[in-house]
């Protein structure tokens, strides 16, 4: 039996839109992404992908989600969840690139079979897929489509409806795990929303929080999720005074529309809805919700941000005093991973303050997840605030299993243990990472502007350059340098000599048609004039 004739008929309806000549579709930082107009056939096809993935490992659930996070309404996009909750194996995003630049249906079914044939995949087992979306009015169609490719492989679909992105990761984990010593939580939303309230509250035992969180959820799907979660906090147990805000999911234009962490990063000033009041705490959510950025206007300095840098710091060096207090600082490494787009001075206070080892990695948390599994604690973050802290099953044996000697012992292995359940395993999790943030800040007793005192950010600036052909930008060394087109390089390396303490870069963005330009300097107007500078640079040879 095979699934030819199935996958040609239902193929017919989900044509390719097909590209230029020489241009083919790439499963990007995040999977494909785009105009959502463009995606029916990928995502029928990604369907198809996800049945042999899930037939190549022994009938494991796969999980694929359906958003374009923090893009425009307009976009959408599509990526694939292993068993384990994290990315897609990376040899395995060829595989779906060839699927789905398939110029046929039959072509199409050809690649299919010589990918069966190739990995040895009994395409007679079960399969099962999970999926869920987030509010974009066209992953509605596009579930259609990806149900087609598993009903024409005789894949077992699974909705879940709509989800953030971290909370499918989640369900996929739970539905691999469950009924094992390693059940990663219930296989259910209510589930996700147990797990989470249970440790938080064991994390924040005799701590309390300090007034109002004013919470930004970009209009995306982190709203009615968020509003959900607070059901599941006792008010008597944690008094955590939560304010919902840009939680809009009727109108789908004003998804991410002038407010949301990825607005908050890059323009670095806070969403002009509602009007911010001096001095609260405030946070933004991007459109999945796997990002996070804390913030506040202060009364004298003007906006301050904390971005996914600061966010990793004060990870790091909570737990870092924790397993210290904890005992185990001879037995656990810890590691924090980031990108180029990390500040400077983030690396140095991590590096030289914490004396902790750090790992630059391409963008993507897909590449920062694989090097902080090499720790016993990896924390990673990007700079926009997509990331979280990864602890190994040592870890974890450790902190339940070590015998205190001491209260103050016992306390750091019990806050320990509750962050290892607080704090997502599968990928970053903006509402896990916020809850994560309010213990330390509790545990601390820090506001806002206490944290923001650790180190002083360098002056930074990004900038997205629009260009005919992003694609003749390729980079080296952890996208620290540009390898193509050739001169670029050069220029850049001439620009940043003219400005002291200074630093810059450009990439071609894996999930936006454009190129982004970092640049960092020691003063403000330094780091504006830099990237300015850089981004002419690229402009021009985007033209070439
Ligand atoms: C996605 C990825 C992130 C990445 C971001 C920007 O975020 O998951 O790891 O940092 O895109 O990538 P690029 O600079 O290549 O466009 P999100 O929140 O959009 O899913």
């Amino acid at each position: 039996e095979n699934h030819d004739k199935a996958i040609l008929a239902a193929s017919a309806r989900h044509p390719i839109v097909p590209l230029e000549k020489g241009r083919f579709y790439t499963y990007g930082t995040a999977g494909f992404r785009m105009k959502a107009d463009l995606l029916d056939g990928i995502t029928f096809r990604v369907g198809l992908l996800a049945s042999l993935r899930s037939r190549k490992l022994n009938s494991q659930a796969i999980g694929v989600m359906i958003t374009a996070s923090h893009n425009p309404a307009a976009d959408n996009g599509v990526k694939i969840v292993d068993p384990m909750g994290d990315m897609l194996e990376q040899d395995w995003e060829r595989y779906a690139t060839a699927l789905v630049n398939a110029p046929t249906d039959e072509q199409l079914v050809d690649v299919y079979n010589r990918l069966a044939a190739d990995l040895k995949i009994d395409l007679k087992i079960p399969a099962k897929v999970i999926y869920g979306r987030d509010t974009r009015p066209s992953g509605h169609t596009l579930v259609t489509a990806l149900v087609d490719g598993l009903e024409a492989t005789k894949a077992e679909p699974v909705d879940h409806k709509i989800l953030t992105t971290p909370q499918l990761h989640y369900l996929v984990r739970a539905t691999n795990s469950e009924g094992t010593p390693l059940s990663y939580g219930k296989v259910s939303e209510a589930g996700y929303y147990e797990k989470l309230a249970e440790a938080f509250v064991r994390a924040m035992r005799n701590r309390r929080i300090d007034g109002t969180l004013v919470v930004d959820c970009a209009n995306g799907v982190g709203g009615p999720k968020l509003s959900e979660f607070l059901k599941y906090i006792h008010q008597d147990k944690v008094k955590f005074d939560v304010k919902v805000v840009n939680d809009d999911v009727l109108r789908p234009e004003v998804l991410n529309l002038d407010c949301g962490a990825d607005f908050v990063k890059t323009k670095q000033r806070a969403p002009p809805s509602p009007k911010p009041q001096p001095g609260v705490r405030s946070c933004s959510l991007d459109g999945d919700a796997d990002r996070l950025i804390y913030y506040w206007v202060d009364p004298e300095s003007g906006f301050v941000m904390l971005d996914g840098d600061r966010i990793s710091s004060l990870a790091a060096s909570f737990i870092g005093d924790l397993v210290e207090g904890a005992g185990l600082k001879n037995e656990l490494r810890i590691g924090v991973v980031q990108t180029a787009y990390a500040n400077g001075a983030s690396t140095n206070y991590i590096t030289q303050h914490l004396k902790l080892p750090v790992i630059c990695t391409p963008t993507g948390v897909k590449h920062l997840h694989h090097v902080a599994q090499g720790f016993d604690i990896g924390v990673y973050f990007e700079a926009n605030g997509h990331g979280t802290v990864l602890f190994s099953p040592d870890a974890l044996s450790a902190f339940r299993n070590t015998e205190p000697q001491s209260p103050a012992q016992k306390d750091a292995l019990d806050t320990l243990a509750a962050l290892g359940d607080l704090i997502n395993q599968t990928v970053g999790d903006a509402i896990s990472d916020m809850l994560l943030v309010e213990v330390i800040l509790a545990h601390r007793n820090w506001t806002l502007r206490d944290w923001a005192m650790t180190y002083a950010d360098l002056p930074n600036r990004l900038v997205r350059v629009e260009v005919a052909n992003k694609d003749l930008f390729q980079t080296t060394d952890a996208e620290r340098r540009l390898s193509h087109p050739e001169g670029a390089q050069n220029e850049i390396d001439q620009a940043v000599k003219k400005y002291k303490d200074a630093r810059a870069f450009a990439r071609a963005s894996g999930t936006e048609n454009a190129c982004r330009v970092y640049a960092e300097a020691a003063t403000r107007s330094e780091a504006n004039e830099l990237a300015e500078r850089v981004a002419r640079i690229i402009e021009r040879y985007g033209t070439l």
